[in-house]
């Protein structure tokens, strides 16, 4: 058979990844080269197949998870063996942490050398490394099989809760032959990889039923429901049922932030008081303060603050979890809402108005504080005077995407800057981690080629900030903003011994902004809300990638930013 023939009558391992992905609507990859991976992405590109190339595996990983998050499809993220797979680990374990449905493909060593641990190149059992820091995890041995992995692979990230998937690929598959009709055949196209999930009548009745009875309701919306894409339905309960709201920080926009129902400005009025609270898509975690203590109106830390709870959740063992749901609603959220949507006829009663009237009431006084303090214009500017002029431009380009990390950059950051639209804010999620801010700011733009705007903390930028080069390299719209306080947390700490800079400084007067020249991007200055206006505006008007240094007052900063009390030494003092 001569060559051409070989090449018309069968089909690679390479070829067959490619073709099984593309069957399953997936088009963009974000990867890292290196053996046996370089030559999957150039085919990949050369078979039409965006490829974003990164500096570091774990923001590949990340923006991989936050393409899934935005489009409802797995993001794919592909790595070399060993240090690249675990790199990358990172972000698959933030994914599944966060429901963000994603799949992480290593390529690996040879089965037999590394069962038999014979040293081989990049050895290292991948897979049962991978497999409790996800959803699931396959591995893939024969060309033939390569179609059922990258279908399980898919329904595995979507259905259900959604979560990270790791996929082993040895580096032998990529070069297996097979004949091309076999090879075409055995490809899945994953039919209705998320399936809706209705739930049971007289589980919405009971839901319901307490609602009805509610003196003083709540709903907190969380970025599951964010993710679900149901915003119509969700809008419609809340304004027909006329229940105020809290978004959690990604479900924020989701209803626009000024909207009259949201109760953001009066958060822990509303918490402490509340008597029913309807969870959508939101976890009582830490970030909830697990739903008990006098964050819900609790004589003492650990008691219940007598609050009754509705969960409307995906995954039903997620009810109970730290308080008792009298209420679970277990379905996907569009079916679940839909479903109380149809309850709330023309009879339908309104929260008392002393309930409603309340909430107002702290909200203006609340909102007129925070207009005083974001009218200032202090020398340094502080974290306020800053956010305030991100604030406004956010509120004129409602369609742009913020991302955002740091603690004081992101406490601020996320109750002083509105968002309008669905999913247009991402941010450290579940575990407070620092080092997503590069990683999903390309994502963001590749997904959706709107205007980014990355508001980071000095030290959370530096955790992805070699990714400012991949932003140029792309020439992606990306405007990062470094919140510039000279450390973590601040720029204050001082060593007792004087013998080195402490543990949370940086240098002072660093010159970030260098970083983006340093690749032909816009990098500017900004010691004034002014400057800082104007390098924004031209940012997101030009589309050109850019960083602006803004300098911060040294001092504003709080330790841990609003989560202080959880340092082990604040503990002591209580
Ligand atoms: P937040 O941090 O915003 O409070 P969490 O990540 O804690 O949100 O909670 C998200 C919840 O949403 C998870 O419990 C997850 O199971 C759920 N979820 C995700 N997607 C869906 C969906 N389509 N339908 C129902 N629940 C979902
Ligand atoms: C992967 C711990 C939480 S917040 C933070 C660190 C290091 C940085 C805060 O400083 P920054 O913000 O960004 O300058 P600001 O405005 O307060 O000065 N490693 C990981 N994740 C986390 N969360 C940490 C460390 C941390
Ligand atoms: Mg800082």
């Amino acid at each position: 058979m001569t060559t051409e023939t070989l090449e018309r009558e069968t089909i690679d391992g390479f070829h067959l990844v490619i073709e099984a992905l593309k069957l399953n609507d997936i088009d963009t990859i974000f990867a890292l080269p290196g053996i046996p991976i370089t030559d999957f992405l150039r085919i990949a590109q050369a078979e039409g197949m965006k490829v974003i190339s990164f500096r570091h595996e774990q923001h590949a990983g990340n923006a991989a998870a936050a393409a899934g998050f935005l489009t409802q499809k797995p993001g794919i993220c592909f790595t070399v063996s060993a240090p690249g797979f675990l790199n990358g680990l990172t972000a698959l374990a933030n994914a599944t942490t966060n429901c963000f449905p994603m799949i992480l493909i290593s390529g690996s060593s040879e089965r037999e050398i590394v069962d038999l641990q014979q040293g081989d190149y990049e050895e290292m059992d991948q897979l049962a490394i991978a497999k409790p820091l996800c959803k699931a995890a396959f591995r893939v041995l024969h060309a033939e099989d390569i179609g059922v992995g990258i279908a399980r692979a898919v329904r595995s990230a979507l259905s259900g809760r959604p979560g990270g998937v790791y996929l082993d690929l040895p580096a032998k598959l990529f070069a297996q032959i097979i004949d091309r009709d076999a090879g075409q055949k055995s490809l899945i196209k994953v039919v209705d990889p998320a399936p809706r999930q209705i739930p049971a009548p007289d589980a919405v009745e009971r839901a319901v039923a307490l609602l009805k009875d509610a003196k003083k309701p709540l709903v907190i919306l969380g970025k599951g429901a964010a993710y679900a894409q149901c915003d119509a339905e969700i809008r419609s309960f809340i304004e027909k049922s006329g229940i105020p709201y809290l978004p959690m920080s990604m479900a924020k926009g989701l209803l626009p932030d000024n909207h009259s129902q949201s109760a953001s400005a009066a958060r822990s009025y509303v918490l402490a008081e509340a008597d029913v609270v309807m969870l959508v898509g939101a976890r009582l975690n830490w970030l909830l303060s697990h739903g008990k203590g006098k964050t819900w109106g609790a004589a003492s830390a650990k008691a219940d603050g007598g609050k009754q709870f509705i969960q409307v959740d995906i995954s039903p063992t997620e009810a109970d979890s730290n308080v008792a749901i009298a209420a679970p609603l277990v379905g996907d959220i569009g079916s679940c809402i839909a479903a109380l949507n149809a309850r709330l006829g023309a009879g339908w009663q309104k929260p008392p108005s002393d309930w409603t009237g309340a909430i107002s009431e702290r909200k203006d006084k609340n909102l007129t504080k925070m207009a005083e303090t974001l009218a200032k214009s202090p020398s340094p500017m502080n974290f306020h005077s800053a956010l305030n002029v991100i604030r406004e431009a956010v509120k004129a380009r409602p369609d742009a995407i913020v991302v955002n990390e740091g603690a004081n950059t992101l406490d601020f950051a996320r109750s002083i800057v509105d968002m309008y639209e669905p999913r247009k804010r991402l941010d450290v999620g579940t575990w407070g981690i620092m080092g997503i801010g590069m990683g999903f700011a390309v994502a963001a733009a590749v997904t959706t080629g709107k205007p980014v705007i990355a508001i980071e903390g000095d030290s959370a930028f530096g955790f992805s900030g070699m990714e400012v080069e991949t932003i140029c390299r792309y020439n992606l719209p990306v405007c990062v903003i470094v919140f510039n306080n000279n450390g973590i947390y601040k720029g204050t700490d001082v060593n007792p011994r004087g013998d080195a800079m402490a543990p949370t400084q940086f240098v002072k007067e660093a010159r970030y902004e260098m970083l983006m020249q340093a690749f032909g991007g816009v990098g500017v200055r900004a010691d004034t809300p002014e400057q800082l206006k104007a390098a924004l505006d031209e940012a997101v008007s030009t589309g050109r990638p850019t960083l602006i240094n803004a300098i911060i007052d040294e001092t504003a900063g709080t330790e841990s930013g609003r989560i202080t009390s959880l340092n082990p030494a604040a503990a002591k003092k209580k």
